[in-house]
């Protein structure tokens, strides 16, 4: 465990091994001495000098005017999606975005919008293909189409990069059509470390940003959202409806500042580990890993050839002490992160491999 100091064997044997998500992971002592010395103030007042050093900090890494602090990345979406548009509107995105997938159908009951999806293997967006669909408010018949949702890495799709002159195609697109353009981009930390451009530069082509630094950057709560200032009014206003407005948020801004500071740089770990992973579990007979998608923390296993439905083959692990998700009924997915160290990753490997084959003998 990485600040956890070294483990000895038997200690070993008995842990887990939590590959669920990256959003697993503890504070660990330097992050939580920042967060117990942490100014505070009430952020919803406005005052909190920890949460107003957090949003500055952020603006200026990702090259935004401003950025306001959220309890989740739930909360970014849902309130970049608010501030942007007019009930009765629609919204372009891949139809596999955590904002369509996983968020309970927010934009329709807190903000009343359409969604219009679009497919693809690799998370990306077509604009040949948008542009069959785009609608203004001059066809009584039509939703307008105000905004167009992207998701970098994108999250189900295997946490894939979306490369960048295909991110600014999709501004093109955006401008041709007077759209506005919005970046889930809950693991833009992954993205950039895995090639995809510098934080500023995957950052550029959009009116506003989603951050998590509850993922990958290992702080234990918090998310920001980020625009142009007229932007963050708007955000301000969604953020106190949704009921995410904090008082003495500083406690845990101030670990997101830590992990701002301390925790970008080493999600390459992150990386090279889930490809470690990837490697040895697609060696299993019967799980099927497509390697060329590994290019982030995540590893999506196919577990139709072990005859294993993916729930049951997370059971079987979890009494292993490796924890997994089932993503749908044949697909488990396995995430690494900062509480995980090149021991885990090999045992993980070992146990994954020993588990599919004792249950193909049994
Ligand atoms: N994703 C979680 C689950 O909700 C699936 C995970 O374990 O991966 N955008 C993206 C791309 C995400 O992956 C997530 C979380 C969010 C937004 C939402 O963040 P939170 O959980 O902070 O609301």
């Amino acid at each position: 465990m990485s600040e956890g100091g070294a483990m000895n064997d038997s200690a070993r044997a008995s842990h887990t091994i939590d590959l669920r998500s990256d959003t697993v992971t503890r504070p660990g002592p330097e992050m939580r001495r920042a967060m117990a010395e942490a100014e505070v103030d009430d952020d919803v007042l406005g005052h909190d000098p920890t949460v107003l050093r957090l949003e500055r900090r952020a603006a200026e890494i990702l090259g935004m005017e401003g950025a306001l602090f959220v309890p989740s990345g739930t909360m970014a979406n849902q309130v970049a999606l608010h501030a942007q548009t007019r009930r009765g509107d629609e919204v372009f995105l891949h139809a596999q975005a955590h904002i369509i997938f996983y968020e309970q159908g927010g934009a329709a009951v807190l903000s009343g919008l359409q969604l219009r999806t679009f497919d693809s293997a690799d998370g990306t967006l077509d604009p040949g293909v948008m542009e069959e669909y785009v609608h203004h408010d001059d066809d009584i018949h039509f939703a307008p189409t105000r905004l167009v949702c992207l998701e970098d890495t994108h999250n189900h799709c295997g946490g894939l990069v979306y490369p960048l002159e295909k991110l600014r195609e999709v501004r093109a697109f955006c401008d041709r059509h007077g759209l506005l353009l919005h970046l889930d981009g809950a693991r833009i930390w992954n993205a950039a470390a895995a090639g995809g451009g510098t934080l500023a530069e995957i950052a550029a082509p959009f009116d506003t940003v989603s951050v998590c630094l509850s993922k990958g950057l290992g702080a234990p709560v918090g998310s920001l959202v980020l625009g142009d200032a007229a932007f963050i009014q708007r955000a301000l206003r969604a953020r106190k409806l949704f009921g995410g407005g904090m008082r003495q948020a500083g406690v845990i801004a101030a670990a997101g500042l830590y992990a701002l500071e301390h925790h970008v740089e080493r999600v390459v770990d992150d990386h090279r580990r889930a490809r470690a992973l990837a490697e040895r579990i697609a060696r299993v007979p019967g799980l099927a890993v497509d390697l060329g998608k590994v290019q982030t923390n995540m590893v999506y296993a196919g577990t139709r050839g072990t005859g294993l439905p993916a729930k049951e083959l997370v059971r079987l692990l979890d009494e292993a002490g490796v924890l997994t998700l089932d993503e749908s009924p044949w697909q488990v997915r396995l995430v690494t992160h900062i509480d995980l160290d090149d021991a885990d990753i090999e045992e993980a490997g070992e146990i994954i491999a020993a588990v599919v084959e004792g249950a193909a003998q049994s």
